[in-house]
């Protein structure tokens, strides 16, 4: 056998026994490299006879081209191997259940969930959301509202009160989210309709008083608003909210400073052993308290009470949210226990609408 027959023969033994791309590289080098078999081969031509040359030149670079394919061929053979075998480790199980995105994996507080519902029903009703500070003054908080200085009325709200200033003026907890229609009266110019969600608190503790807790006010301003408007208002909200297609109401007469004349709202209802339902039975619940604004309110707020009158409505958070969702204690609601939490909370990214339902 000729040289160049034997060193082939070598050569694309080496190519194909080649185990991967590595090994296959050092091959070539050893052949087709500057210093390898093949270029040694090459550079003997120089020194040939013009005949020898002409047998020796084509035979050598005919090797030269075999080995080079025979190389590139092992490379693609190599790398579709390669890729067999991470195709072949490498699977994906689609069967698995999606891991929550940590954005996802957090809960939003049923008090939060359920501020996100009623604002969205009183959005759909033209209210504007209104907020202010949780430490007032005795001003906003009571005596704007008709609760005359030293008047038991203001015993009524057990208030949490600052150390006196030197002036003998004293800031306060709010006891009700009232301040914040006072501020909303005294800044904007009628027709107003705004609700206010907001902490509230009064120095009361049990099982179903928490020191903290949550209300939302409702406050309309027009020339013309009456309680026709507004007995039409909680009842369009108590069908929402509660989610039923009709709710029998009771308006019961009753007293606060701020409302002339003031009325306390009671819904039908069914109670079951572990649940209540709406809209059915025989049963009445008292869910809030309501009125005519009083035209000392109005006045001490800077509007004209012939000019302008309005009513107002206020109701506890905390309760309506226990009632919709059946949450038997409220102090659970302050406890921040991730496992009720958990439980009773509600995803972040289904955000109440109307249109797409408030609690599903
Ligand atoms: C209740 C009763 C009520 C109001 C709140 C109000 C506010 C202003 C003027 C007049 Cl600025 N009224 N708010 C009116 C009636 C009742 O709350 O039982 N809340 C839990």
């Amino acid at each position: 056998m000729s040289n160049i027959a034997s060193l082939e023969s070598e050569l694309l033994t080496a190519v194909s026994s080649a185990k991967d791309e590595v090994a296959l590289e050092a091959v070539r080098v050893a052949a087709l490299g500057k210093s390898g078999s093949v270029s040694a081969l090459l550079k003997t031509l120089g020194a040939m006879t013009p005949d020898e040359r002409k047998v020796q030149g084509p035979a050598i670079n005919g090797l030269k081209d075999k080995v080079g394919a025979a190389i590139a061929a092992r490379k693609d053979e190599l790398a579709a191997s390669a890729l067999d075998s991470r195709l072949a480790s490498e699977t994906v199980d689609v069967t698995l259940p999606v891991r929550e995105a940590p954005a996802e994996s957090g809960r939003v507080h049923p008090i939060s969930q359920v501020i996100d519902e009623l604002t969205a029903i009183f959005a759909d009703m033209g209210f504007a959301v209104a907020e202010g500070p949780d430490i007032e003054t005795d001003d906003y908080n009571f005596t704007k509202l008709n609760f005359p200085e030293g008047h038991p009325a203001r015993e009524m709200h057990d208030t949490f009160y600052f150390n006196p200033k030197p002036d003998g003026s004293r800031l306060l907890l709010r006891t009700h989210t009232s301040p914040v229609q006072v501020r909303t009266m005294l800044s904007q110019k009628p027709p107003i309709r705004v609700i206010c969600p907001g902490r509230t608190y009064r120095s009361d503790s049990d099982q179903t008083h928490t020191p903290m807790f949550h209300q939302v006010e409702g406050l309309v301003i027009d020339k013309g608003s009456h309680l026709g408007h507004l007995k039409w208002i909680l009842q369009e909200f108590c069908k929402a909210f509660f989610e039923v297609d009709n709710v029998n109401m009771r308006f019961r007469p009753s007293f606060f400073p701020f409302t002339e004349p003031s009325l306390e709202v009671d819904i039908q209802c069914k109670r079951g052993k572990d649940e209540i339902r709406f809209g059915e039975g025989e049963d009445w619940l008292e869910i809030l308290g309501c009125g005519m604004v009083h035209p000392n309110v109005l006045k001490n707020c800077g509007l004209d009470p012939d000019e302008y009158q309005g009513f107002a409505w206020g109701m506890g958070i905390d309760r309506i949210a226990m009632l919709k969702y059946g949450m038997h204690d409220l102090r659970a609601f302050f406890e921040a226990d991730q496992r009720w939490l958990d439980h009773y909370g509600f995803r972040p990214l289904d955000f109440p609408t109307l249109a797409g339902g408030l609690s599903s």
